[in-house]
């Protein structure tokens, strides 16, 4: 009687076993092919995980490769080339004085297609608007907090103790007026310094400050600043979206058109929190680099500069032959999570043929670009001497 009820018993437990395993299999088979097979659910790019490259989650997030973002309130297109001179006057000395309003506020921003991200902003975008002045010239910031958190504007560069925005925070409703000689000349960052640093980084407040040479120009270019930056979207410490000037992949949708045989210059700043390096790798061609553009003399001719945040530099560039051209971050991972675009490099007597782009022909990547069906029919003609002048207002409804 015991033999037969351990046997029964044992029959039982065999079949639960069964009957898991079963039930398991289904589960699974739920969660991954046959569920994506009849959804259409799309591998990700930026969705979190350990590995390199695409990484296929839960299948909610979208990839900002093939699709685009539907908000204007980071628009990596006109920050590229938009540099704020501030509204100018000349106090008593003789001294060129630039004045701008920053205000900081929260907002919900599309960081990559269907992902929103409350973040804390300079201007309600990120990056913040790229502060530009000369050498000698006072800089004279009217900084308001609109936001829910306190905040401060530091800025790399040198100036006295009471204008480096670390020990005097400023309250939601509070203002506070930073003003400083602008020197030396070069590239910085500037950025919020309240703690949690890494929170209020990771949350956007950052941006650009050049200080152009006083005595020497730096020969005519055509001019953009390059943020480089991640988001964190789930709060672990680890970047979930990387991105060059605030959307991920936005400049493979949009490339960024330069002229044949015209020299670029590209301020690059490198803000990105939580990993410790990130990178820029030019394709097909090589640039010179000025590191922290504290030096009328490059420093280096290369094709690949790698910063920890804060580091920064100018990099110089021109292409002899038209066409597509790739430029993203030489650390793989954050390339395919976001941090990539593309250089159109166009010549006035035969422009490249759109329409043959779009349908992959001559198209290195065809993969990568012919999503769009209007990068490169569309024809933009975009100028950087327009916003030459100071005290315009080129940020929705904000004064810079
Ligand atoms: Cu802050």
């Amino acid at each position: 009687m015991i033999l037969i009820s351990i046997f029964v018993l044992s029959m039982i437990g065999a079949v639960l076993v069964v009957s898991s395993f079963s039930q398991l299999k289904v589960i699974a088979q739920n969660g991954s092919d046959e569920e994506k097979g009849e959804k259409n659910v799309k591998v990700v790019t930026g969705g979190h995980g350990s590995g390199y490259g695409s990484i296929d989650t839960s299948g909610d997030v979208i990839d900002s490769m093939n699709e685009t973002v539907s908000t204007t309130d980071i628009d990596p297109m006109k920050y590229l080339r938009e540099f704020n001179y501030g509204r100018v006057s000349t106090d008593e000395n003789g001294t060129t004085v630039r004045e701008y309003t920053v205000i900081a506020q929260d907002k919900s921003l599309e960081v990559s297609p269907g992902v929103f991200f409350d973040m804390w902003t300079f201007n309600g975008t990120v990056p913040g608007p790229t502060i530009r002045a000369t050498e000698g010239d006072t800089v004279r910031i009217n900084f308001l907090n609109n936001g829910s958190h306190t905040h401060t504007m530091h800025f790399h560069g040198k100036h006295s103790s009471e204008m480096d925005g670390v020990f005097d925070v400023i309250a939601p409703g509070g203002k506070f007026v930073y003003e400083f000689t602008a020197e030396p000349y070069g590239v910085f960052p500037y950025h919020c310094h309240v703690q949690p640093l890494e929170e209020h980084i990771q949350r956007g407040l950052y941006g650009v400050f050049i200080v152009d040479p006083k005595d020497t120009e730096r020969p005519p270019a055509d001019e953009m600043v390059m943020v480089m930056n991640g988001y964190d979207t789930d709060f672990d410490t680890e970047n979930n979206f990387y991105s060059v000037n605030g959307i991920s992949n936005y400049y493979m949708h949009e490339p960024i058109e330069i002229e044949k045989d015209r020299l670029v210059r590209v301020y690059l700043v490198n803000m990105l929190e939580f990993d410790q390096i990130n990178n820029f790798h030019l394709h097909a061609n090589m640039f010179n680099l000025t590191r922290s553009g504290t030096s009328l003399t490059p420093h280096e001719l290369t094709d690949v500069v790698t910063m920890s945040q804060g580091e920064r530099g100018i990099l110089e560039f021109s292409y002899k032959d038209p066409g597509p051209y790739l430029f993203h971050a030489h650390k793989t991972e954050f390339a395919e999570k976001g941090w990539v675009g593309t250089l159109l490099v166009k010549d006035s007597k035969t422009q490249p043929d759109a329409a043959a782009l779009n349908k992959g022909e001559k198209s290195p990547h065809p993969a990568e670009i012919n999503n769009n069906t209007t990068s490169y029919a569309t024809e933009k003609i975009k100028s950087n001497s327009s916003n030459l002048e100071g005290g315009s207002n080129h940020l929705a409804g904000q004064s810079i």
